[in-house]
């Protein structure tokens, strides 16, 4: 059947399973736009600026497991995508991002909304296409689909001239992929694997360090059995939280800069590592010379450009994590560690890591609390970069993975709002609550007006310090307090919730903090809650930049009660 290029690409988004894109039009991609309503199965959701349809295809492919999808137009349309692109490729999530190019005669003529875009994201990309023949569409959506979401996970990109769009052809769609020089390597070389075994029964300290990787492949049920069987603690990177319960008695939180002491003082006096799905990024390792010097490392990751980038691994598996575990598992030996157990367990009741400080004042920190308490842990949680980012990851309890959706590798302000508009897409079952910075907020604040228009429940706590508040935390803490740029004045945020139609609410005190949280989960559809937070409160443990994992900095004693997280359960 003779199609055009538009339809041979919605065909194949089809065929993919694609449900949900977000995107804006403009010049070059109105072909694309003109089909779309011969094809109603693709709901079209329109955003305010394009980093939003890439943060809302990535918060829906985080949260659901799918490919994510975004489009707009040339030039402009284009470069505002890159961003959410550099995001998702950072954080291994799989996302097509379709964009249209000017007609290819005008190509090289500096026309009219013309970029180079695939010369600017083939860096930020796991692949890109420039689609010069109409003939080759339906093999390049195919690859796109099976590049994206298989081996490790990434963003591939595909840009369409419009007058290929245009274009009409024949359609078929292949059946399969034929690319040869991509060969993801599944089950792991069985011979490292019985090395692996052997290394974890012998073990006296062993650590789980258990990553993003885990929640990809699934294995969870893989990982907890490891763990049981052979009593190994589990600590997790940023993206990992929540792959393993956090209420487990074998869990000890996340690790890293801002991560819990003992779990970093559990990796320092490890005698064995076992990595899974994680890339040593240098926010989990600090100082990499000194990171756990008495261990050996078992690196488990499907991705060989990992093993041996950033520190030396003893044995190196390459595969997917969860086939690489079921075999491993069963040569595991049911051990006890409980002298090792014990000392972890006396770091932590020496450093707690999440306790709150004494203050009448409104903390950051209790506001997560409570929507912890309040929400009984059960809702998705998507967060901003800064501060509030990290007091999200320490304060909530993750029992379930993918409950905590961040941008960790870019570090993306603007990612909240738009990104949790594609979790609620993608998980309409859950409520989904947004922890976000006044400065975060206001990156991405328009897609307030996308929230509206496609009748999206978002529940939006802003914790407002009235400061760029992660930066004027390293300035207090490496620069003496010399505040350059970072106090950020706002707008009324309830306000700005009233100009959308939305309702809102301010709380300064800490006794509004309950009836407000309440008050949102009642409510059907978005609420704001502006929370007046402390201004200057600081993000501890913290390991300085440079510095080893055992030297963290913690909140100054005097100021701190024994509220520890796990009295809340
Ligand atoms: C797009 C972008 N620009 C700059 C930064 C650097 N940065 C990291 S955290 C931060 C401050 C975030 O402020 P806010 O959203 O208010 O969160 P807070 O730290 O105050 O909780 C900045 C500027 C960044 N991560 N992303
Ligand atoms: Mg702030």
């Amino acid at each position: 059947m003779r199609m055009t290029g538009a339809q041979i690409l919605c065909e194949g988004l089809l065929k993919e399973g694609v449900e949900v894109i977000f995107g804006l039009p403009g010049g070059a991609i109105i072909p694309l736009y003109d089909t779309l309503p011969q094809y109603p199965q693709l709901r079209h959701i329109l955003v305010r600026h394009e980093q939003g349809a890439a943060h809302a295809a990535d918060g829906y492919a985080r949260a659901t497991g799918k490919v994510g999808v975004c489009m707009a137009t040339s030039g402009p349309g284009a470069t505002n995508l890159v961003t959410g692109i550099a995001t998702a490729c950072l954080d291994s999530v799989p996302m097509v991002a379709i964009t249209a190019q000017v007609p290819r005669h005008l190509i090289g003529k500096d026309a009219f909304q013309e970029t180079d875009i695939t010369g600017i994201t083939l860096p930020i990309t796991k692949h890109n296409y420039l689609v010069l023949d109409v003939n080759s569409l339906a093999g390049v959506v195919k690859q796109a689909f099976h590049l994206a979401g298989s081996g490790r996970p990434g963003p591939v990109h595909i840009d369409i001239p419009r007058d290929v769009l245009s274009e009409q052809t024949e359609f078929h769609y292949p059946s399969k992929v034929d690319l040869p020089g991509y060969k993801v390597t599944l089950q792991g070389h069985p011979t490292q694997i019985k090395k692996a075994a052997r290394a974890i029964n012998e073990a006296q300290r062993p650590l789980i360090i258990a990553g993003r990787g885990v929640v990809i492949s699934r294995a969870y049920d893989e990982l907890k059995q490891l763990a049981e069987t052979a009593q190994i603690p589990v600590v997790t990177t940023l993206l990992g939280i929540g792959c393993f319960p956090e209420s487990h008695v074998l869990s000890y939180g996340m690790l890293g800069m801002h991560g819990m002491a003992y779990a970093n003082l559990g990796v320092s006096n490890a005698d064995l590592l076992i990595a899974i799905g994680m890339r040593f990024d240098d926010r989990v390792t600090g100082k990499i010379s000194a990171f756990a010097p008495h261990a050996h490392i078992i690196h488990i990751d499907i991705d060989p450009a990992e093993i041996g980038k950033n520190v030396r691994v003893d044995v190196p598996i390459v595969g997917d994590v969860k086939m690489v575990l079921q075999v491993l598992n069963k040569l595991i030996t049911p051990t006890e560690h409980i002298e090792w157990i014990g000392r972890l367990d006396d770091w932590r009741k020496e450093h707690p890591s999440t306790e709150i400080r004494d203050s009448d004042g409104l903390l950051p920190q209790y506001v997560i609390r409570k929507i912890y308490e309040v929400t009984r842990g059960e809702t998705i949680i998507v967060t901003g970069v800064g501060q509030h980012q990290m007091w999200a990851a320490q304060q909530y309890w993750y029992d379930k993975p993918n409950s905590l959706i961040s941008s960790g590798g870019l570090g993306t302000m603007g990612f909240g709002l738009p990104a949790s508009i594609g979790v609620k897409v993608g998980c309409p079952n859950n409520t989904v609550w947004l922890i976000d910075g006044d400065g975060s907020f206001q990156m991405t604040i328009q897609e307030l007006a996308t929230i509206v228009q496609e009748n999206i429940e978002i529940k939006i706590a802003i914790l407002n310090n009235g400061y760029l508040g992660m930066v004027r935390q390293w300035q207090d803490l490496f620069h003496e307090k010399r505040y350059v740029a970072t106090p950020l004045s706002g707008p009324d945020f309830v306000k700005i919730a009233e100009g959308y139609f939305l309702p809102g609410l301010r709380v300064t005190r800490k006794e509004e903090v309950v009836p407000a949280i309440e008050r949102a989960m009642e409510h059907e559809g978005t609420f704001l809650i502006d929370f007046m937070v402390e201004p200057e409160e600081n993000v501890y443990p913290m390991v300085p930049p440079g510095a080893t994992l055992t030297e963290a900095l913690e909140a100054p004693k005097k100021e701190v009660t024994a509220w520890s997280r796990r009295s809340t359960s």
